[in-house]
């Protein structure tokens, strides 16, 4: 047995908390905040309607990790109705939105553990929380955005096989963070997360960095249970990662700066579905928009949307706003930084917070960082010139705005709970799997009708000609929108 002296910032779990969130009193306006969002969750609401008296995920445990939002209340509220017995944390130390938090868990629609602002020890205690039950069981179903809950399990069952993996660890803060609840955890019970690994039916993946990391375990054949990728359904990826960050990107970068874009060279790095998005939403604004991009595709892409496609090199010392979009890693180096002109502004809207090189500047000595305001720090270097870091490099749109708008929210999550159904129903195969067409063509008919959109209907005749189904699906597998 691994004798284990916790760590000073270690906070020991206490699973008889019904909930940890910032303030309570905060319920009544996140219920009036959720009621506004009903009529732009039409995805939600019709699958409460179309599913909720059959109550499919009754008897079944899920754990969510995904951010605290409103609009993620909307989602908890809706695996609830369909019978779920819900244990919640945030995706991020800085997107819980209070007030969505308090209303969750007034309501008791879930155990929610999650505040804007969490140290990230605390963020790993809100997952460890969320992951097990007050009798000490595990979940049935995960809710993951960006894999941090699927790793928590994974990472766990590796500890408990192999307990040295947990010695020497000099990864990032969050790798510590994890590494320091599992050597107790290991030592407490060294066939817990073994035992939780066991019972869970599949994890339904949010976002395109979740995704990589479960394609990476697949193919390492290390994965524990099944996945499905929600991310690329089409009413997903090609909505919230595009549509919601063109509305959501702006509301970010101004909320901190109220900064003036029209006019302002905006550099957005990588020009994937997020990418395409933010590089729109700065052109709207009238920016000068530079583009760097390592796809040729993807390049070729922004190219001929009339973007100029540069290297982050040339870029630095051009932009006044800087945007990434890689789910890559240091895209933004210190010595990029260190040519930025002075007030640039740095921030980034990929899942994690590593495509800029935050540590370059908070372990420099030479660099001075005085906080603004919550989430915005400026940071003056030895050159005498400063730049504005938003949200300490995590995503700006939840950590210095609220994230995505619900309508375009209530796709990806119509999406999210389809999934949750289907791993509820069936007995998959431990491999990812992406939803069905059918699925993703019903989730886009759920939205027409908050639209002024009048759909068009195949004649049989056409339908033979083009050799469809009078009804859909309209576009073969293979087809990419
Ligand atoms: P994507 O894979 O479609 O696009 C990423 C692009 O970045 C790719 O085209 C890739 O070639 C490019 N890239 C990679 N490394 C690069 C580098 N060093 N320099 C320039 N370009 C580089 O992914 P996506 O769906 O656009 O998502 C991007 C990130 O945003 C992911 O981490 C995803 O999880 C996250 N995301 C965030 C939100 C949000 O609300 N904040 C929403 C959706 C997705
Ligand atoms: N994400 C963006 N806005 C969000 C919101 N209002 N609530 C919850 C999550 C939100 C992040 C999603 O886009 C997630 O799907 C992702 O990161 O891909």
């Amino acid at each position: 047995m691994l004798q284990q002296t916790k760590d000073p910032s270690y906070i020991d779990l206490d699973l008889k908390l019904p909930y940890k969130v910032k303030e309570i009193c905060l319920a009544e306006e996140g219920h009036k905040d959720m009621q506004l969002s009903e009529k732009e969750m039409p995805g939600l609401m019709a699958i409460r309607e179309k599913y909720g008296p059959e109550k499919p995920l009754k008897g079944l445990k899920i754990m969510g990790s995904l951010h605290m939002t409103i609009q993620t209340a909307m989602l908890i509220d809706t695996l609830y109705e369909l019978g779920a017995d819900i244990r919640w944390a945030s995706g991020n130390i800085f997107s819980t939105q209070d007030h969505a938090a308090a209303a969750i868990a007034e309501k008791g629609s879930a155990a929610v553990f999650a505040w804007k602002g969490e140290t990230l020890e605390e963020f790993w205690w809100c997952t460890e929380q969320a992951l097990i039950w007050p009798d000490g069981s595990g979940p049935d179903l995960i809710v993951d955005d960006g894999g941090d809950a699927t790793l928590f399990v994974h990472h766990g069952v590796k500890a408990e096989k192999d307990p040295s993996i947990l010695e020497n660890v000099k990864g990032s803060q969050d790798e510590i963070c994890l590494v320091d609840r599992l050597k107790v955890s290991v030592a407490e019970d060294p066939q817990r997360w073994t035992k939780i690994a066991e019972n869970i039916r599949g994890v339904s993946e949010e976002t395109t960095t979740g995704v990589h990391r479960l394609y990476q375990l697949a193919e390492k054949n290390e994965l524990l249970f099944p996945a499905i990728n929600v991310n690329d359904a089409v009413t997903k990826s090609k909505f919230d990662n595009l549509y919601g960050c063109r509305e959501s990107l702006a509301d970010g970068i101004k909320r901190a700066t109220d900064v003036m874009l029209a006019g302002k060279t905006v550099v957005v790095a990588g020009y994937g579905d997020v990418g395409k998005g933010c590089a729109a939403s700065m052109k709207g604004y009238g920016a000068i928009v530079l583009v760097t991009e390592i796809d040729p595709i993807c390049a070729l892409q922004a190219a001929m949307e009339g973007y100029e496609v540069v290297t982050m090199e040339e870029a630095a010392t051009r932009g006044d706003i800087f945007v990434t979009a890689t789910g890559n890693y240091h895209v933004i180096t210190g010595k990029h930084i260190e040519q930025m002109k002075d007030e640039s502004i740095i921030c980034n809207i990929g899942h994690f917070d590593n495509e800029i090189e935050m540590s370059y500047l908070e372990n420099n000595p030479k660099a001075v960082k005085t906080v603004v305001k919550p989430q915005v720090d400026k940071w003056t270097l030895e050159s005498g010139r400063s730049v504005i870091v938003l949200a300490e490099g995590r995503l700006v749109n939840l950590g210095c705005a609220t994230g995505h708008p619900s309508f375009v929210m209530s796709n990806s999550f119509s999406n999210q709970t389809l999934a949750q159904i289907k791993l509820a129903k069936e007995d998959l195969e431990t491999k990812v799997y992406t939803l069905p067409k059918e699925l993703d063509e019903e989730v886009a008919r759920l939205h027409l009708k908050n639209l002024s959109v009048t759909l068009t209907k195949l004649t049989q005749e056409q339908a033979d000609y083009l050799g469809l189904p009078v009804e859909g699906p309209y576009k073969p597998e293979h087809y990419k929108y």
